[in-house]
């Protein structure tokens, strides 16, 4: 059965750093293609997922992340963070991120890939992390890093890669979706277009 489309608005938020975000809530069904429109009464919508990253060249594959949500039509915020090279740049924005309203925060790090551990560290929210292939162990290396924390302080840990990121914003979506029935319906929608995108027979020549 095809899918309709939801309409899609796009509008501009400002964040507590005071840097403007474009904000975007595209259809649900992932096959369709995206219709945006210009809706100036969605520009006080704040995001409610940060997604920081250890470094710029993590973006190709964190912006999946992105992506996800923004089907899912929830805001997010993307930083460069980096446990290591930007601690006081971590604790910064940990200090405000609950009452900057955001809920869930997804991290991912390649290499030691401390981020997510850290940022559990300082928060309750709930982080998800996301082990990134940046180094020559191709992600096995931050996949230990993330994962293997110890008790006390829960990272919920991902597949590594692009995989890790979609599911990440997925799970981010699902924990949202608990209190607001927006988000479960378009998570529904998600879920039978992609069932419906999975053809019965593989292709033939
Ligand atoms: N990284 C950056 N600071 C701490 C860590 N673990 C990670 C980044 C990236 C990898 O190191 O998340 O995956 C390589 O970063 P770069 O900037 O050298 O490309």
């Amino acid at each position: 059965m095809p899918h309709k489309l939801v309409a899609a608005v796009t509008g501009t938020i400002v964040l507590s750093t005071g840097a403007p975000q474009a904000y975007r809530i595209a259809n649900a069904a992932p096959t369709m293609p995206r219709v945006l429109e210009e809706d100036p009464s969605v520009a006080e919508a704040r995001a409610r997922v940060a997604i920081i990253m250890g470094s710029a060249s993590d973006w190709d594959v964190m912006k999946s992340a992105e992506q996800m949500l923004d089907e899912l039509g929830i805001a997010s915020d993307a930083r460069v963070i980096s446990a290591h090279r930007t601690p006081e740049r971590l604790t910064r924005f940990l200090a405000t991120a609950e009452t900057d309203g955001i809920e869930v925060i997804i991290a991912g790090a390649g290499m030691a890939a401390h981020l997510a551990g850290v940022t559990a560290a300082h928060t309750i929210l709930p982080v998800l992390g996301v082990p990134l292939p940046g180094g020559e162990l191709r992600g096995f290396d931050a996949l230990l890093a993330t994962v293997q924390m110890p008790g006390g302080i829960p990272v919920a840990t991902f597949a590594i890669g692009k995989a890790g990121a979609k599911n990440a914003a997925l799970f981010a979506a699902a924990i949202l979706a608990r209190s607001d029935d927006a988000i479960l319906d378009r998570l529904a929608k998600f879920r039978e277009a992609q069932s419906a995108a999975v053809p019965e027979r593989p292709p033939r020549d």
